[in-house]
């Protein structure tokens, strides 16, 4: 029996760089979620009977939206909904699942690696047809149906035993609970060289993989433990916690620092990896070998051939625009595209779909490739694997060889969090009045060769994406970006990213703030960020 719910609009349900993220209590307000769930089955293309998928990162308030989810999927004509068991769907899996079973799209419970928990944070993604996140045009018809939302629509109905694998029915609708490791698992025993692997990890090749007590935790045992036989205890914090045991699941070096003071002792094994509270990010670190995001994907597009997925070569490689021009170096050593898109993961979509591109990357450590739409936290780290494998190298080697050959862009982002969001406009707005003043102009050593607001004309659908971010070119091949955050949930964020790059006989052995410490300087006078934040250092330096 379909139920119809009066309601009315919520201000601010606009999907932001990776959808809906607000404070829990936010969505325990009656009808918050609802709506919005409502308005992504009203703006979503999908025939009736299609297929929902459904998962989330497991963190607090999980269980309730998915419930909720269901029954509203019932009422709103989907024929069946997949679940991952225990309401556990990592944000990759999820891609994968919509994309092997056919579904018409699907909702992904989480706010990745913003901290979670009754006083923290949720958030709802929708991710098409082709298993990636709602582009720009539907993200835009989402939240032009919430604004004028009058109701949505359930079945009245008990929740659902998400515990236990199966087939039950809610209405007319059938309810499949997965096993949410056993397909991704699969897909990655088809992608990757589990025997050399494997072999390795028999010859001794050890690693540390911290879970942060996010999604990843169940894909890890069965993939790195139980298939590639690491020993018991390389996964760590491999339970999934509705509050991520109070951390933020951020794989950086900030929050992920017990991984990096490990990876950088003595004691360190060879290979130290973690994921985010969805898992599509990760963070690589070798014996006492950092490796930047960035240069992660310079790497693993340099080296990808060596993987049974990827060994017909790569049509092209993609990376958002703050993101170092690493990967562009190798691109033009295979002979291959290079494309800058915006921030996030959208725009990746249309390249991957169109065959334009095989692996794409981001400085905020996601990476991933055309086996889904998604970024993959535990395929990077897999790929990792099968190329120190592969090659018998240590990851410091490989990075020192890389740089030798590519040059080295050092790179850092700065980030200011919790800024009141006055002010984070202000100085937006007045950095972008300045920008066609900059030319010519000199900080330091340093000279501004060009600045602009970056754009993008996306090569598939023509579609245009502007205000993307300020970007200052400095002579000689340096740059800063400034932009502001979409994913908070707290006043503004504003991020800072600053590259310098070494030539191949430059010097490629310094400490990155050493090397970036000019761009620092002339960066925070650009902007004025002590000005108009008051602030003298940045929250988070990663
Ligand atoms: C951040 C990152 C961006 C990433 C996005 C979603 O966005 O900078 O690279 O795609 O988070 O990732 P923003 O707008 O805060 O800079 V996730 O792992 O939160 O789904
Ligand atoms: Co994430």
């Amino acid at each position: 029996m379909i139920r119809t719910h009066e309601t009315t609009p919520f201000d601010g349900q606009k999907p932001g760089t990776s959808g809906l993220r607000k404070k829990v209590k936010v969505f325990q307000q009656r009808s918050y979620a609802e709506n919005f769930i409502q308005s992504v089955f009203d703006a979503a293309e999908r025939q009736p009977g299609s297929t929902l998928v459904l998962g989330g990162d497991g963190r607090y308030h999980n269980r309730s939206v998915i419930q909720q989810a269901i029954r509203m999927a019932a009422a709103n004509g989907y024929g069946r909904v997949l679940v991952g068991q225990g309401g556990i769907l990592s944000t990759p899996a999820a891609s994968h699942v919509i994309r092997k079973y056919g579904a018409s799209g699907g909702l992904i419970l989480s706010a990745s690696h913003n901290p979670g928990g009754p006083d923290e944070d949720f958030g709802i993604k929708y991710n098409t047809v082709n298993g990636g996140p709602a582009p720009e045009g539907v993200t835009a018809a989402i939240y032009a149906r919430t604004q004028e939302i009058d109701r949505w629509q359930d079945v009245d109905a008990p929740d659902v035993d998400l515990d236990t694998r199966g087939v039950t029915h809610v209405g007319e609708m059938a309810v499949q609970v997965i096993d949410p490791v056993a397909d991704y698992a699969a897909l990655m025993e088809e992608l990757f060289d589990f025997d050399a692997i494997r072999a390795a990890v028999k010859d001794g090749l050890g690693m540390a993989f911290d879970a942060m007590h996010a999604v990843t935790g169940p894909y890890a045992h069965e993939i790195l433990e139980n298939r590639l036989g690491f020993a018991k205890g390389t996964v760590r914090n491999g339970t999934p916690l509705e509050d991520f045991g109070g951390h933020h699941p951020d794989p950086n070096l900030v929050h992920a620092k017990v991984l990096h003071d490990l990876m950088m002792s003595d004691d360190a094994p060879a290979f130290g990896a973690a994921s985010d509270g969805d898992g599509d990010r990760n963070l690589i670190i070798g014996k006492h070998r950092f490796i930047t995001p960035s240069d992660s994907l310079a790497m693993l597009a340099a080296n990808a051939h060596v993987a049974p997925g990827y060994a017909g070569g790569l049509k092209g490689i993609a990376r958002s625009m703050p993101t170092s021009a690493a990967g562009d170096r190798v691109a033009e050593a295979l002979g291959i595209p290079a494309y800058e898109t915006p921030t996030g993961w959208k725009l990746f979509g249309n390249l991957l779909d169109a065959g334009m591109a095989t692996i794409c990357g981001e400085e905020s450590a996601g990476t991933g490739s055309d086996h889904v739409r998604e970024k993959d936290g535990l395929w990077a780290v897999l790929l990792w694997l099968n190329i120190l494998a592969a090659t018998g190298k240590s990851v410091d080697q490989i990075a020192r060889e890389h740089w030798a050959r590519f040059g080295r862009n050092y790179y850092a982002r700065h980030d200011y969090e919790g800024v009141e969001s006055d002010r984070a406009d202000t100085l937006m707005a007045e950095l972008t009045g300045s920008l066609a003043s900059l030319s010519g102009t000199s900080f330091g050593p340093l000279t501004v060769a060009g600045a602009d607001s970056f754009s993008y004309t996306d090569p598939v659908d023509g579609s245009l994406s502007e205000n993307q971010g300020i970007r200052v070119l400095f002579e000689g091949g340096s740059r800063v970006v400034f932009r502001l955050s979409g994913t908070g949930t707290q006043g503004a964020t504003i991020r800072v990213y600053l590259e310098r790059y070494e030539p191949a006989d430059g010097n490629l052995d310094a400490e990155t703030p050493a090397m970036l410490a000019e761009i620092i300087a002339a960066a925070g006078q650009i902007a004025g960020i002590e000005r108009h934040t008051g602030r003298t250092a940045p929250d988070v330096v990663t």
